[in-house]
């Protein structure tokens, strides 16, 4: 995806204005939040799992597996791991049409050993588009075998396993105003091709919750409102999406109250609701008056506001809850600046306010 746009707020020219500009992006219980000397636990603390009646997600890279550290972090606090990359088609397709199944594999195996869920993203996502199907003919029945056989082969080989798939992922434009156009639409229709993959999907694992994925849902109305819409176009096709994503990247300036909204929201189809991929950003916040101790109290604050609104939902409803990361180094955000510091787990793997801000939430 591209970056979300980062909310900027003017600078301040006095004490009062600060503090309204503060107030409206969010910061102004920031010194309620938890711990807001922002240092980590040097302790020991409950593995966040055990505390939660519906799986703690996280999403991994094989090559983090093999560091020691890292495996035991991930095994103590999360049931359920989605690949970070290697399961969608940059990686699993290959410029002769051909599949890997190498490190999907690595991470489904890593999974079982370990007893924890596997959760699969993602199979058709506008941003992949893979020489071997750009480069197959415009017959729309080629194209279209090609796409059943790349869904089926995959849902097919972790049927029984993966808990779900993002069968659609990312089909909002930006700025909320219409679906994406891309190859998918483009050679199999800008709602068929959704319908398609979910029923092809729906095909290859009978059980498989099945799901479509979004992301600044939160903080653009126009972005949920299309994307509920779109929900509604599919179950009155008869697609049989049976989940809903909401990524829930953001960042810490979000004001508060925006979350709870938007997961109640999603609830409302009655679907199962997977928070799928939350981490907060520190560095994309706005309000460069505001401490970097505030943004880390306030990104507390939202995580717990996240846990709490997905707690308070009727049971049969929680997919799950999916941090998109465990220590902050790794996560893809310190790709873009490598200050930010958006998860539960510093570089040493110790637990961050946020961490004890998610605990609390789930004891309350
Ligand atoms: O975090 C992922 C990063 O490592 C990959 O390079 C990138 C492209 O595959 O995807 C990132 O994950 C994205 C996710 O798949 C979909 N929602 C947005 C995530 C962050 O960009």
């Amino acid at each position: 995806m591209g970056a979300p746009p980062t909310p900027t707020l003017p600078p301040s020219r006095g004490k009062g204005v600060s503090r309204r500009l503060a107030i409206a992006s969010g910061f102004a219980l920031a010194a309620c939040g938890p711990r807001a000397n922002g240092q980590p636990v040097s302790g020991p603390v409950p593995p966040l799992k055990s505390l939660a009646p519906f799986p703690i997600g996280t999403c991994v890279q094989a090559r983090f597996l093999d560091d020691p550290a890292y495996a035991a972090l991930l095994t103590e606090h999360f049931s359920q791991l989605t690949a970070e990359w290697e399961m969608k088609m940059e990686y699993t397709v290959q410029d002769d049409g051909s599949f890997r199944f190498d490190r999907p594999d690595a991470i489904a195996g890593f999974a079982r050993r370990h007893g924890l869920k596997l959760f699969g993203h993602t199979l058709i996502w506008y941003a992949q588009a893979p020489a071997a199907f750009v480069n197959l003919d415009e017959s729309r029945t080629s194209f279209a075998r090609a796409y059943d056989n790349y869904i089926t082969a995959f849902v097919g080989r972790y049927r029984g396993h993966a808990s779900g798939w993002d069968v659609i992922n990312e089909p909002i434009k930006d700025d909320g105003s219409g679906l994406r156009e891309h190859l998918w639409s483009r050679r199999l229709g800008e709602i068929d091709h959704m319908v398609r993959a979910f029923h092809v999907a729906r095909a290859a694992d009978p059980d498989a919750v099945l799901l479509i994925n979004d992301y600044n849902l939160e903080s653009n109305p126009a972005k949920l409102d299309q994307y509920q819409r779109l929900i509604d176009r599919l179950l009155n096709a008869g697609a049989p999406i049976t989940g809903i994503g909401c990524q829930t990247h953001c960042n810490a300036d979000l004001p508060a109250g925006a979350l709870t909204r938007t997961i109640n929201a999603l609830a409302r189809f009655g679907l199962k609701v997977h928070v799928s991929e939350m981490d907060v950003s520190i560095v994309r916040a706005g309000g460069w008056f505001v401490s970097r101790e505030e943004k880390e109290a306030a990104q507390a604050r939202l995580y717990a506001e996240a846990m709490s609104a997905f707690a308070a939902l009727p049971e049969q409803q929680q997919f799950a809850f999916t941090i998109w990361g465990v220590r902050d180094p790794e996560s893809w955000l310190v790709k873009e600046d490598r200050s930010d510091t958006p998860l539960l787990f510093d570089a040493g793997g110790r637990a961050k306010p946020a961490f004890l801000a998610v605990e609390a939430a789930l004891r309350d």
